[in-house]
């Protein structure tokens, strides 16, 4: 009797096995994603990179081949930046967290690209040697990884970890841009210039951090509000910084003629 109980048992246990499996429970998160103005911030976005791309190649092409260096640079910037508000405001490039706003990787895709070539640009000005700028644009990009990273780890307290390290590597890039504030190897116009541009660069990029906090790090704001905080900040960082630099052609000027003259003494140095 107790072998035939026990049979009965096994063989509801099977039928149950074969049965629809038990529905796998969705794990709740707050449904959430950019409405039309969100959208309207990216799209806003796109618009001022892809203008911005065309004054700057347009400044580009007006120069001669070896003296467009500034330009050239200023302009892969905002073409990258383009292509990464084309991808989001066409509802691509995020992934869902289960926070109150997607994960938009797109944009940390373009901060790494972009912001070692901004530190680069403006660097060139002062005329840092390549072995800093390597080292600086190497830091840029610890900071810009650490921000992914703790991006994606937002259901556990270690992403604080990957932001503080994001925040030492910051405070190593605004070092090394503002030790070079005095420097004059290029003449006073283009001094200015780097002083101006290093000030923008530093004011708007300590936002980031700031922007990430409220976004990322605590869900403070949605993904509205994080669309459009992100589309100012990116907006300023790229096209003013890119139209001061461009559009300063006697500081340019400086730089392009001082190094055409080392190009020129090493030249002559050669033929000796
Ligand atoms: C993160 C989080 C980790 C700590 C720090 C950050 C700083 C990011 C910065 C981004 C700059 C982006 C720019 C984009 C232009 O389009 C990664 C947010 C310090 C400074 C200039």
């Amino acid at each position: 009797m107790a072998t035939e109980t026990l049979l009965e048992e096994v063989k509801g246990l099977m039928a149950d096995l074969v049965a629809d499996p038990a529905p796998v429970k969705e794990a709740p998160y707050h449904a959430a994603h950019i409405t039309s103005f969100g959208h309207a911030c990216l799209c806003v976005g796109f618009v001022c990179m892809f203008l911005s791309s065309c004054y700057f190649i347009k400044q580009a092409m007006s120069r001669s081949r070896k003296d467009r260096t500034f330009e050239m640079l200023t302009f892969f910037i905002t073409a990258i930046a383009t292509l990464a508000y084309l991808v989001m405001a066409a509802g691509h490039g995020f992934i869902r967290n289960r926070t109150r706003q997607p994960l938009y990787y797109a944009r940390y895709i373009d901060w790494l690209l972009t912001t070692p070539l901004m530190i680069w640009d403006v660097l060139e000005l002062a005329g840092v040697g390549g072995y800093q700028i390597f080292i600086t644009v190497t830091l840029d990009a610890l900071m810009i990884l650490s921000g992914l990273v703790g991006g994606l780890l937002i259901r556990h307290q270690v992403r604080w970890g990957f932001f503080l390290f994001g925040m030492v590597f910051f405070a190593y890039v605004v070092h090394d841009l503002s030790v070079h504030m005095s420097s004059n190897k290029f003449g006073s116009a283009a001094q200015q210039v780097y002083c101006k541009v290093v000030r923008l660069t530093i004011v708007m990029w300590t936002f980031y951090p700031i922007a990430w906090v409220l976004t990322e790090g605590t869900d403070l704001l949605g993904a509205n509000s994080a669309a459009l905080l992100y589309t100012i900040l990116d907006v300023i960082s790229k096209c003013v910084f890119g139209i001061i630099i461009v559009s300063n052609r006697a500081a340019l000027d400086a730089v392009y003629n001082t190094k055409e003259g080392y190009d020129q003494v090493q030249a002559d140095g050669g033929k000796l």
